[in-house]
């Protein structure tokens, strides 16, 4: 039977190249995200070339009464979802605690966190009557390491991560997976939105290294999603060969 999988933040990096690789698994997509015109143009893309039916849903995942509209005026078979990839988010800046913006904080937090938990209070029970279903959270290395400058985006990360471990617990007599991706560096529009289009500070995050792509990770949710159903992947870190930790790089 063909599978329905719900991607947030699909109009870029690792959510685009998510929905591209499930689309060639011929799995029904709900793509969401700000850009409407990205998601439109993504939407006819894949119908296109693999002949599968996607829905597109253009909305912020800081707003609740936006995120809950969007998904419960989905039509009843469509809220049969198998796969949540859990992947919009940011990082805003990477400055000191003490110099940092508010503003920044606020966004990643009602993003990174809060974005996360409307989107998951709508999908899961429906998963839970279904008794199936799997739920991919995008974490990061910054979910299980703290470095200089990013306090806040760590901070929102572990949150991430406990909020998995959570997710699992909780879903665990329900027969739903729980994956948390923990990504090192990603080259995408991340640093570009993280330094706020400052392209010197972008390219001087991947200088002197091969960064994995939004492929490789979808590579990998691939894997997740396509384990025997007994199976499930509950901690994934994955990293570019050059990069040991969050903050160690091996550049040339
Ligand atoms: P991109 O900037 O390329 O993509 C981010 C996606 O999130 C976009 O599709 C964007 O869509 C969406 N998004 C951001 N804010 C909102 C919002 N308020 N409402 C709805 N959608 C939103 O970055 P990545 O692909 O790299 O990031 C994807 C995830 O991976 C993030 O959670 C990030 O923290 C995580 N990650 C990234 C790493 C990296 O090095 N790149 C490493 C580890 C984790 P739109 O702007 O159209 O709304
Ligand atoms: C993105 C990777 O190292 O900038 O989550 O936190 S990092």
């Amino acid at each position: 039977m063909k599978r329905i999988a719900l991607i947030t933040g699909a109009t870029s990096g690792i959510g685009m190249a998510t929905a591209k690789k499930f689309a060639q698994q011929n799995i029904s997509l709900i793509i969401t995200g700000r850009r409407n015109e990205r998601l439109l143009a993504l939407a006819k893309e894949l119908e296109d070339k693999y002949n599968i039916e996607v829905i597109s849903l253009n909305f912020d995942v800081r707003n609740n009464d936006e995120v809950v509209k969007n998904l419960t005026s989905l039509p009843s078979e469509w809220k049969n979802i198998d796969i949540l990839v859990n992947n919009a988010g940011l990082a805003a800046g990477k400055d000191p605690i003490q110099s940092a913006l508010l503003s920044d904080w606020e966004q990643m937090i009602d993003t990174d966190v809060k974005g996360l938990l409307y989107v998951s209070k709508v999908v899961l029970p429906w998963m839970c009557e279904r008794k199936k279903g799997h739920v991919i959270n995008i974490c990061s290395i910054a979910g299980k390491e703290v470095y200089a400058g990013g306090s806040v985006y760590c901070a929102v990360k572990h949150a991430v991560d406990a909020i998995s471990k959570g997710m699992r617990i909780d879903c665990l007599p329900y027969n739903i997976k729980v994956t948390n991706v923990c990504p090192g560096a990603v080259e995408t529009e991340f640093s570009m939105v993280r330094f706020k289009g400052d392209k010197e500070k972008n390219d001087a995050t991947y200088k002197g290294f091969t960064p994995l792509t939004g492929e490789d990770i979808a590579d990998t949710i691939s894997y997740c999603v396509n384990l025997p159903e007994h199976v499930n992947i509950n901690d994934l870190v994955i990293m570019p060969t050059a990069q040991a930790n969050s903050g160690l790089f091996h550049r040339k």
